[in-house]
């Protein structure tokens, strides 16, 4: 990471917009982005607005904003319906006939549903939900491959009021369980497998297994997709196909108000407890909206990708519901980058002449190392523009996309936000800001971000502290889900009023955010955020492990890998094949993406003399092999020094 911030700050790099680019654009000046953006915060009543008006609402909001920090309500009093907007709408205007989303399985099949075949499937999944009893505000888990039917059911929740909460395909049962005791989902919507990497991931199976001792779920709706084998229970289970061949395919949506929740997808924070964010409907339809037609220049003859899964809020944003509000037509893909080799992206993007693209640094670094001949074969010709999303990208990788990817013709947007942002926060606009790899440059419209030192005091330029948001945006969380007091304290109670990301950043000379990382103890694994404390807990319940401490660690493809220190019950013996069941122990409790990727057997912990595990001296050891940091609060100094044994043997 230090050698990334020293990168960073001699970084002269600098590429502006193309004028035939530029001319196109909604913004084409940064003189027009600063009249703009000083109006939106200014005046974000005005801003707002403005734009709220372009979509469809059955009753218009009186007061834009009301405030009373930290509980925002927009477009307050106003009624509308989020999946109208997404689908019906364009139906009405006259885009039915288009290419809504153009999808291709993993092993190759394929499949496209313009915006009236989407209504279709998105009204009988409506009437489905209703006819199993789902009713407004009622949660709805859904763990599902990347199938269209993954977007129609979060469309058809929508569509009815209902609240979906997605949990990742690569979460374990466990992780669903918690994720169900908490949201007291009523039904649950599956498949019975999902393509990756050629095999099949058994989801129905983790569902069986999560909703063993489950209260709340009545109904659980499968989908066929692989063929694969599952139970159905009696009662409770029922087939996709055989439901949606009942009901009608019209349905007459109602609508509701702005402040009505739309989802809760939960989150990695620094406890063991994954927080629900919620988000709801009038403000974070508006802002998806927004930010897709002028980050993503969105026009009506583009064809959008966006590499993400659903599981994760970029693909809630950015995959469901801003391509959608805004009309465009969309690639899905549902596997593996890698499958059956490198090229498979640059293979879809070739066939179907993607123009703009948005994918995470992680990916990009994986494509670096797998050759530049497997981009070579394909026409890239098609994009105009791309994104990253997910961590802060280093210079070398950004170049490589800009050159390799983009043939030094379309502008990256470095996309920086949040699952509890909602939408895009910090990000160059393509028609005008000069663009430095490494750097999400300039906040978007009605964002009142600024770096903060301990005391509240904005930092000098090129100083680094924390990111705050100073002022309500429309699509901001709402509150944790039945935690409002952890909603206050995790983000609201450094400085009062103000919004505290987590991250730390620094801002250049001419304005530009440089974004350094979490400054919490949480992990960014593959764009992926992980809490050290779940891995942690992860471990501990892992019958020989005793005590835990996971930090992270500098690595090439993935960002950060995990790293645990382990202790285990007396009388065990740290052999290479317990080594390889606590890792797995993990990978079954939360995830594969949980999977430690070097794990230490220690006799103990690098503590202080209070009984405080010392992180702070593991990440220095993990990083450098070495502790150079004070170390005379230890207890014991000698564990120190066989640690660092351990970390130089491997
Ligand atoms: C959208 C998403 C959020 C965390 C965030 C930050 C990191 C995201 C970034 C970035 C640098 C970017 N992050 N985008 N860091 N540059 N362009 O990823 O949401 O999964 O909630 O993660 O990811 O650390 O705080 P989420």
């Amino acid at each position: 990471m230090s050698k990334n911030i020293e990168s960073h700050l001699s970084e002269d790099r600098e590429f502006k917009p193309s004028k035939e680019f530029s001319k196109q654009a909604r913004v084409s000046s940064m003189a027009q982005y600063k009249r703009m953006h000083k109006e939106s915060v200014e005046r974000p009543d005005l801003f707002w607005a403005r734009e709220a008006r372009e979509l469809h609402w059955d009753k218009k909001w009186g007061k834009v904003l009301e405030w009373k920090a930290p509980y925002a309500k927009w477009f307050v009093g106003g009624r509308t319906n989020v999946c109208v907007n997404c689908v019906d709408r364009h139906v009405t205007e006259g885009r039915g006939n288009k290419a809504a989303i153009i999808w291709e399985g993993e092993p190759g099949d394929k499949r496209t549903l313009t915006y009236k075949q989407l209504q279709r499937e998105v009204c009988r999944f409506a009437n489905v939900l209703e006819s199993n009893g789902v009713k407004s505000k009622d949660r709805v888990l859904i763990y599902m491959p990347m199938v269209v039917e993954a977007t129609v059911a979060m469309l058809a929740c929508a569509r009815i009021g209902a609240v979906h909460s997605i949990v990742f395909g690569g979460f374990s049962a466990e992780s669903i369980k918690d994720r169900l005791d908490d949201s007291e989902a009523k039904v649950v919507i599956t498949a019975d497998g999902g393509w990756r990497r050629g095999g099949v991931v058994d989801l129905k199976a983790n569902i069986d297994e999560a909703l063993k001792k489950d209260k709340s779920v009545e109904k659980v709706i499968v989908l066929k997709r692989t063929e694969n084998k599952v139970k159905m229970t009696k009662g409770r289970d029922v087939w996709w196909h055989e439901e949606t061949a009942k009901v009608a395919a019209t349905h007459k949506a109602k609508s509701f108000d702005s402040e009505h929740p739309l989802f809760i997808l939960y989150t990695s924070g620094s406890t063991g407890k994954p927080k629900g964010i919620l988000h709801t409907t009038g403000g974070y339809m508006v802002n998806t909206y927004a930010t897709c037609k002028y980050i993503f220049d969105m026009k009506d003859d583009d064809v959008y990708w966006c590499t993400a899964d659903v599981g994760w809020i970029t693909g809630h944003s950015y995959i469901t519901y801003g391509p959608m509000l805004n009309g465009v037509t969309q690639v899905m893909y549902e596997g593996a980058p890698n499958y059956p080799d490198f090229s498979r992206f640059w293979q879809i993007v070739e066939e179907y002449s993607v123009t703009i693209f948005y994918t995470a640094p992680t990916a990009i670094r994986a494509f670096i190392k797998a050759g530049d001949e497997l981009v070579d074969k394909h026409d890239l010709s098609s994009l105009r523009l791309l994104g990253t999303v997910g961590e802060p990208i280093n210079p070398e990788a950004w170049m490589w996309y800009y050159n390799k990817i983009g043939g030094g013709r379309c502008p990256i947007v470095d996309t920086w936000w949040q699952t509890e942002t909602g939408a895009i926060m910090i990000s160059p606009l393509p028609g005008c800001t000069p663009i430095k790899p490494g750097t999400a440059t300039q906040p978007f419209f009605g964002i009142d971000a600024a770096i903060l030192d301990e005391e509240g005091n904005e930092c000098k330029a090129n100083e680094g502290g924390r990111l705050v948001i100073r002022k309500p945006w429309p699509g901001m969380l709402r509150t944790i889900y039945k935690d409002k007091k952890r909603y206050r304290d995790t983000y609201w109670s450094d400085y009062p009023g103000m919004y505290t990301a987590g991250d730390g950043a620094r801002r250049d000379r001419k304005g530009n955010f440089w974004i350094v990382g979490r400054l919490d103890d949480v992990l960014n694994v593959s764009g992926h955020r992980l809490g050290t404390a779940e891995v942690e807990s992860a471990l501990v319940s892992h019958d020989a492990v005793a005590e835990a401490a996971v930090v992270g660690r500098p690595h090439e493809i993935k960002g950060q890998a995990v790293c645990a220190f382990v202790t285990l019950k007396s009388g065990i013996e740290g052999t290479d094949e317990l080594l390889k069941e606590v890792r797995n122990h993990v990978g079954k409790v939360i995830g594969a993406i949980a999977k430690p990727d070097d794990v230490y057997f220690t006799p103990v912990l690098p503590k202080t003399r209070s009984g405080k595990i010392m992180r702070r001296l593991l990440k220095e050891l993990v990083a450098t092999g070495k502790v150079t940091g004070n170390t005379t609060t230890l207890e014991d100094a000698n564990v120190v020094k066989s640690l660092q044994k351990q970390v130089a043997k491997k």
